[in-house]
C-alpha cells in the first residue's frame, strides 16, 4: 500500500483560501497568480531541458542595458507575456527585458492589475547548469483611463498587492505573499502541481549567511567594507562570524537567507561617481523581495531607508539592496549614515528625482 499524505494542498487551494480572507475579492488576484504559477511550471520545465534541447546560448538580442539575452530569458519573458496579454486582468505589463511599458494588445481588454516581472533572474549562470528564477510583482491599477500607464507602474513597494518569485533549482519552487505571510510551495513534477511545503515562512535568527560579490570590495564605499567585517565578526563586538555564500543569483541567494537566516547585499558604488545606485532593478527585483522579506519578518533597504517606501522615478531605476534579517540590514544603515557621506549625497540626488520632470 503507498503511504497516504496527511493533507494535499496545492497552490490553488492555497490561493483560493486567502481569497476568502477577502469578502470583497472578485477572483482575478487569484487567477492571476495561479496563471503565474503555470508560467513557473512551463519556464522550470523549459530551464530543465535546456541543455537538451539546445536553447542555451545567447541570442542576437541585446535588452535595454546593452547586456546580451540569452535564449531562455526570451522565452521566458514570452511565456508570461502570452499568459497574461489576453485575460483582461491586467492593464499593462513591464519586464525588466524591455525598455518601455509593455501594452495590453489592443485586441484584448483590460484589467485592474499591472504586472511587473524579471523573467529569468540570474540568467547568466544558465550556461553553467546553476539556479536562476523568475520575480513578479503585482500593483492595483491607479490612474482612469483603459489602458495602463507609466504611472500605474512607477507605484512605491508598500503599495504591492502581491509578490514572488519561482525558484528552479533541484526543485521548483513558488514562494508568495498578498500580505498575509509568505508561503512556499515545491513542484511535485510526477503530477504537475506545486504543494505547500513550506507555510507561513519567518526568517530564522539568528542569520547564519551572508551573501554578496566581494570581488568588487575594492569599489565599495568605507561603510559597506565596514559593515562586511562586521558581518565578519571582525569590526565591532566581534561575534561569531557569519559563513559568506554567494551564487550570483538573487533568487537562489535570498531563498537561502530567507529559510536559514542571513543577508544579502548588493551595494552601490562610487565606481563611476554619477552612478552611484549598484546593479539591482528597484521594480523588477527589488520591490518584490523587499515585499516577500517585510512579510518574512526581516526587512530591505536601500542602505538609506525601507526600499518599500522608494517613490520609483523611472521604469529601470536601479537601486542598491542590503535584504535579509533586520539587524544586520540595520547595521549596515549605521556603517553607512556614519562613513559615506560623499555616497550619501551622490545616491539621494538619484534616487529622489521627481518622476513627473522626467516625464513618467
Ligand atoms: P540579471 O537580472 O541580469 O540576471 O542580474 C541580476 C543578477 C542577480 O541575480 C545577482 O544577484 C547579480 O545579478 C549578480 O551580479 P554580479 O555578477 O555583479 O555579482
Ligand atoms: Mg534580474
Amino acid at each position: 500500500m503507498l503511504p497516504m499524505p496527511k493533507t494535499l494542498y496545492t497552490i490553488e487551494r492555497h490561493i483560493l483560501d486567502q481569497e476568502r480572507k477577502h469578502p470583497g475579492a472578485t477572483g482575478e488576484l487569484t487567477r492571476l497568480l495561479y496563471d503565474m504559477a503555470l508560467a513557473g511550471k512551463i519556464i522550470a520545465d523549459a530551464t530543465t531541458r535546456a541543455g537538451l534541447v539546445n536553447i542555451l546560448g545567447a541570442t542576437e538580442s541585446i535588452n535595454s542595458y546593452g547586456e546580451t539575452q540569452k535564449k531562455l530569458d526570451v522565452f521566458a519573458d514570452d511565456i508570461i507575456f502570452k499568459m497574461n496579454d489576453h485575460t483582461e486582468r491586467l492593464c499593462a505589463m513591464a519586464s525588466e527585458e524591455h525598455e518601455d511599458l509593455i501594452d495590453i494588445p489592443t485586441s484584448f481588454g483590460t484589467g485592474k492589475y499591472v504586472l511587473l516581472y524579471d523573467p529569468l533572474d540570474g540568467s547568466s549562470n544558465i550556461d553553467v547548469n546553476v539556479a536562476v528564477g523568475t520575480i513578479f510583482a503585482i500593483h492595483r491599477k491607479i490612474t482612469h483611463g483603459e489602458r495602463g500607464t507609466l504611472t500605474d507602474v512607477l507605484q512605491k513597494g508598500r503599495s504591492l498587492v502581491a509578490a514572488g518569485y519561482m525558484f528552479y533549482g533541484p526543485s521548483t519552487m513558488m514562494i508568495y505573499t498578498t500580505g498575509q505571510g509568505v508561503h512556499g510551495f515545491t513542484l511535485d513534477a510526477s503530477i504537475g502541481e506545486f504543494i505547500l511545503t513550506h507555510p507561513n515562512i519567518r526568517i530564522p535568527e539568528p542569520p547564519l549567511y551572508y551573501s554578496a560579490n566581494q570581488g568588487y570590495e575594492k569599489y565599495w564605499t568605507a561603510g559597506v567594507r565596514r559593515f562586511c567585517k562586521w558581518l565578519q565578526g571582525i569590526d565591532g563586538e566581534g561575534h561569531t562570524p557569519l559563513s559568506q555564500r554567494y551564487i550570483g543569483s538573487m533568487i537562489a541567494d535570498f531563498h537561502r537567507n530567507l529559510i536559514e537566516g542571513g543577508v544579502f547585499f548588493y551595494p552601490g558604488d562610487m565606481k563611476v561617481p554619477d552612478k552611484p545606485y549598484g546593479k539591482l532593478r528597484l521594480l523588477f527585483e527589488a520591490q518584490a523581495l523587499a515585499f516577500i522579506a517585510q512579510q518574512a519578518g526581516g526587512y530591505a533597504s536601500d542602505g538609506l531607508g525601507d526600499i518599500l517606501d522608494i517613490q520609483p522615478h523611472q521604469l529601470h531605476q536601479r537601486v542598491p539592496v542590503f535584504i535579509g534579517n533586520r539587524a544586520p540590514v540595520e547595521m549596515a544603515e549605521q556603517f553607512i549614515a556614519e562613513c559615506d557621506k560623499d555616497w550619501i549625497k551622490a545616491y539621494r540626488e538619484y534616487r529622489d528625482r521627481d518622476p513627473v520632470l522626467l516625464g513618467a
